[in-house]
């Protein structure tokens, strides 16, 4: 899974990315305009891989991961123009930092601190950019369309000229209902305003006490949106510090959870993933993928040779596997079922593929 953080300048992408993948990039000495882009890949904390990985401590533990990159800010109005485009394109989901945080050092271009209107004037600016490639496209279509007509060349046109009107009545292409043909033929345009998309809304110290409940600063029940709200400057001084003054730091200041198990969690529910396990012979690993993938799809993930000689999955949940000293163990005392091609994956399942090479 990729995501790319976005967002106008100087929201707190950089101190979100630190957050989410322990680097730590200098926020103070970027000057103004700096396009620096960043990039890690992270590993994803994952209790239950570390409890099976426990039973085999033999085995290396291979954590799933999600590629993180941090876009320069881009200035309002850009976004449709903006050399990211393509990076914003190639993400899986889209990361907009808001600013939410008063800080008069700290100029906001528009000189007045408004999460929500930054909100909308971003949502706006991705359903634009849509309608920009939308038109493109069109035109070149109609030409081809004049030289020969065919009847893919017409459905598209249809399509696309259904989605143009959706867009300009403010809505993104998330939010149209689309066959799944059409949804295939939409996939190489890769469409912003059809990403799912997470507002990190990265608040003011004195909004904490909104922390847990961001819908009272951006009420949002569009399909494919999520809203997360983080304090980066105290995250910051979180940081710095260790052990037990970490511990109280953390709830002095009235926060649960901090932003990267936020983030997880959020993106996940978006994103409608799901995590599965497997045991090699050298390692205990966890896998992502979209939830109801049937065990054929599961196995294609892992590699196409399994998918190809898919026989049988064998599968225990990870907590039923716990009350065994092992996968082996478990299958001895018939707590492994065996499920076929179209056994839809679930959450925290412990998979073995029987296959044929
Ligand atoms: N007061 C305050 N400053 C912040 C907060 N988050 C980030 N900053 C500061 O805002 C500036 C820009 O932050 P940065 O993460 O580089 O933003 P970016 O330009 O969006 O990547 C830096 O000086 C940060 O220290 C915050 O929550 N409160
Ligand atoms: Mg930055």
């Amino acid at each position: 899974m990729n995501f790319a953080l976005f967002g106008y300048p100087k929201t707190g992408k950089t101190t979100l990315f630190n957050l989410l993948t322990g680097a730590k990039i200098d926020v103070k000495s970027y000057a103004d305009g700096k396009k620096e882009l960043n990039r890690r890949t992270c590993p994803i904390p994952d209790f239950r891989l570390d409890k099976i990985w426990a039973l085999y401590p033999e085995k290396n533990k291979i954590p799933a991961s999600i590629d993180f990159i941090d876009l320069a800010g881009i200035s309002y109005g850009d976004v449709k123009d903006s050399s990211y485009l393509n990076y914003l394109r190639n993400a899986d989901a889209l990361t907009h930092v808001v600013r939410g945080f008063y800080d008069a050092q700290i100029s906001h271009p528009k000189g007045k601190i408004s999460p929500k209107d930054d909100i909308l004037s971003m949502e706006e600016e991705l359903i634009l950019a849509d309608l920009v490639s939308i038109e493109s496209r069109l035109e070149k279509l109609e030409k081809e369309l004049k030289r020969a007509k065919t009847a893919e060349g017409e459905k598209e046109k249809e399509l696309l000229e259904r989605l143009h009107s959706h867009l300009e009545e403010g809505r993104g292409i998330r939010e149209a209902p689309l066959s799944p043909q059409e949804d295939k033929l939409l996939r190489s345009f890769a469409f912003l305003s059809q990403k799912k998309l997470l507002h990190m809304i990265n608040i003011d110290e004195k909004d904490i006490p909104l922390i847990e409940n961001p819908e009272k600063i951006y009420p949002s029940d569009k399909k494919g949106i999520g809203v997360v709200a983080f304090c980066g400057k105290i995250e910051m001084e979180i940081l710095e510090l260790e052990g037990e003054e970490k511990a109280d730091f953390i709830t002095e200041y009235g926060l649960h959870e901090l932003s990267a198990s936020k983030f997880l969690k959020a993106s996940y529910d978006l994103l409608k993933v799901i995590t599965f396990f497997t045991i090699g012979k050298d390692e205990v690993k966890a896998w992502t993928i979209q939830e109801n993938t049937p065990a054929l799809k599961a196995a294609g993930s892992i590699h196409s040779d399994i998918e190809k000689g898919f026989i049988r999955a064998e599968v225990i949940s990870w907590e039923e596997l716990l009350q065994h000293s092992s996968f082996q163990a478990a299958k001895e005392k018939a707590a492994v079922r065996l499920e076929g091609k179209d056994y839809p994956v679930q959450n925290g399942d412990v998979l073995y593929f029987r296959f044929a090479k």
